[in-house]
């Protein structure tokens, strides 16, 4: 893993571990339910995070290896089946210093048209102004 990466995690899972033996406790002495339940979701919301820097992890090392490597259809495809491990929205997956802008002005890929943000904004403002018309 990238060594950043891998010491968040890490540091996160140890609290993690930490916050569900007291949660273990709380059961064992008889804690009123809704409490242990703001704490259960508390730590489940700290696992999402780790599912983040996971996927984070996996996307700078692994699938751009694959890629390199000729390997990119079925790294996509896996990549497609774990989606399924990902209780998030992709906007969130990367956190909020890594979140997409609005408007891709120079996409990174060759499979669509030229475009600039002037010509997006005209194509979207013709669709809205389109669909409020009566028929
Ligand atoms: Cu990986």
């Amino acid at each position: 893993m990238e060594p950043e990466l891998k010491k968040d995690a890490a540091l996160r899972l140890k609290v993690i571990a930490g916050h569900l033996e007291s949660i273990r406790r709380m059961v064992d002495q008889d804690i009123y339910c809704v409490n242990i339940m703001k704490q259960v979701s508390a730590v489940q919301a700290s696992l999402e995070q780790v599912q983040r820097i996971l996927l984070r992890n996996h996307l700078l090392t692994c699938v751009q290896d694959a890629m390199k490597d000729g390997m990119g259809t079925p790294i996509v495809e896996e990549l497609i089946g774990a989606m399924k491990y990902m209780p998030f929205s992709a906007g969130e997956a990367l956190g909020p210093d890594h979140a997409l802008s609005p408007l891709v002005e120079h996409p990174l890929c060759h499979c669509h048209s030229e475009q600039t943000p002037d010509n997006v904004q005209t194509i979207m403002k013709e669709g809205m102004s389109h669909g409020h018309q009566s028929p």
